[in-house]
């Protein structure tokens, strides 16, 4: 097979791809040239730590949006994958919410087994991508930062793998230029002991705010104020976390709600978000769309409708992760080879593009959201030789999940689930998530 595929980005999702080809070569299928561009000179896209904010050591955008302390935000058994089990990395059952370098661990395990770590391009950063229609093909134009040289290469496929949690949405407020104190995003915490003894702000409602409230929180900060555009979290909050109506202005050192009410801070963390940004794509070729469920513009979520030789992976808002981006690259890996064919006039794949849309807009309840995004990874599952697994077993974990959540932010992560791949439960991890303060692997896999 003479074809050549280029995946931009060597995250969970770029990996998925990667392993995906190789398990139809391990099968006996012939298949294309795989080459894979990573910017940073690791792989496992956010799982990879960085202490870096602003730029790297290149002087690029730092990718990582991930922090010390962090541990898993849901229950490991809704993202595991199916061809690689927890139980098969570490040799027996681990806890259910392992911290961010116990999951960097099992995503390379995977691709280290699978040997693919030869298919990737490191500190290669993705400059421009330019399609000609007459010979059908993408030209990439790369940056080897190691060497300093920019070259380009001509490819048949591109899949797009860049992740779209790294680039902030960063909104003003008056009075942020005359702030006594630091203003940082999310994408820019790193260490929670940073803010031990102050009074801190977070901007938001969402995960971020939630997780990072929830950090500066565990390693003692004086007080957490939280304060929601839309809606509050309403989780029920220790008692030095107050949540507010949204921000209105800061002044000195105190910052105003629109309830009136005010507060003295220290801090400002903005966890507002996140944009889809892809500086190194054409109009014609740039997925725009807002962090939903359904993305505009992608046939089953992955096929650029305009140009379906292109591809995305994991542009979705998440509730699945690790899984949800194996059924799409497994589902790509079949397009590619020739196994699925794609629809051939964009007016159908704009269709299931708003058959999707409408599909998520049909109702806002969280579970319905959950099973909405369970059924889009069976569909896809169905389609190709992916093993399947019990993802209403994998949503049920997410339900429970969300119950634990509302009995006990700060304790949720105490609870266990059952393996939806190997059936076993999960152990009852042995220190309480806000006494463990030590988030080294080894200490994590003392159960
Ligand atoms: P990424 O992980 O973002 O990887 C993209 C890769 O593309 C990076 O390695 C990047 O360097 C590379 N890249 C980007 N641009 C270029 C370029 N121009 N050229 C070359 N390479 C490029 N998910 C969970 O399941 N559980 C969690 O607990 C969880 N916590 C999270 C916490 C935070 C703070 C954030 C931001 C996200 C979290 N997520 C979590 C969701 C996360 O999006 C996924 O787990 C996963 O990392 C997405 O994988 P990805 O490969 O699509 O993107
Ligand atoms: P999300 O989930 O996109 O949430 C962004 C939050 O920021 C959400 O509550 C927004 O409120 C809020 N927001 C956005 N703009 C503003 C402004 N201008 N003012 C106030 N509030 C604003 O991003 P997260 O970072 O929390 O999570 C992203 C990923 O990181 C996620 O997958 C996690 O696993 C970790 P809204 O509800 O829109 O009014």
């Amino acid at each position: 097979m003479s074809k050549r595929v280029a995946v931009i980005g060597a995250g969970p999702s770029g990996l998925a791809q990667l392993r995906a080809f190789q398990s139809a070569a391990e099968k006996g299928a012939p298949i294309p040239e795989v080459v894979c561009f990573e910017k940073q000179s690791n792989w496992g896209g956010l799982w990879n730590y960085s202490w870096r904010t602003g730029v790297d050591e290149y002087g690029e955008p730092v990718h990582g949006s991930m922090y010390r302390y962090l541990w898993s935000n849901g229950p490991k058994e809704g993202l595991e994958f199916a061809d690689y089990s927890f139980e098969e990395h570490f040799g027996k059952q681990i806890a259910s919410y392992p911290p961010r370098g116990v999951l960097f661990d099992y995503i390379e395990g995977r691709v280290l087994k699978a040997d693919v770590r030869k298919w990737i391009r490191f500190s290669s950063v993705i400059r421009w991508v330019s399609f000609d229609p007459q010979s059908g093909l993408f030209t990439l134009t790369i940056h080897d930062m190691v060497k300093d040289h920019v070259y380009q290469e001509e490819f048949d496929h591109v899949i797009v793998a860049s992740g779209h949690f790294w680039s902030p949405n960063v909104p003003e407020y008056p009075g942020f230029d005359k702030f006594h104190g630091r203003i940082l995003h999310a994408h820019d915490f790193r260490d929670a002991r940073e803010f031990a003894g102050q009074n801190v702000l977070v901007v938001g409602a969402s995960y971020s705010a939630e997780d990072i409230g929830s950090q500066c929180w565990k390693y003692g900060a004086a007080s957490i104020t939280s304060c929601y555009r839309s809606a509050p979290m309403g989780f029920d909050w220790p008692e030095n976390w107050e949540e507010k109506q949204g921000l209105a202005h800061v002044e000195g050192k105190t910052a105003y709600f629109r309830d009136g009410s005010s507060k003295d801070i220290d801090a400002i963390i903005l966890c507002t978000g996140y944009r889809h940004v892809f500086p190194f794509l054409p109009d014609d070729l740039r997925l725009k769309t807002a962090n939903r469920l359904a993305t505009a513009d992608l046939y089953k979520g992955v096929a650029y409708v305009h140009n379906p030789k292109l591809f995305y992976l994991g542009m979705q808002d998440q509730w699945f992760t690790f899984n949800m981006f194996d059924a799409q690259a497994w589902f790509v890996r079949d397009v590619i080879l020739g196994r699925i064919d794609l629809p051939d006039d964009t007016q159908s794949m704009m269709a299931d593009v708003a058959a999707r849309e409408a599909a998520e807009e049909a109702s806002d309840d969280v579970k319905y959201a959950i099973t909405y995004q369970g059924d889009y990874i069976k569909e896809l599952i169905a389609e190709t030789d992916y093993p399947s697994f019990d993802v209403d077993g994998a949503c049920e974990a997410f339900f429970e999940w969300k119950a634990h959540k509302k009995k006990d932010i700060m304790g949720f992560r105490n609870n266990s689930y059952r393996s939806v791949i190997t059936g076993t439960m999960a152990p009852v991890h042995h220190t309480p998530w806000k006494d463990a303060l030590d988030d080294s692997m080894q200490a994590y896999l003392q159960n």
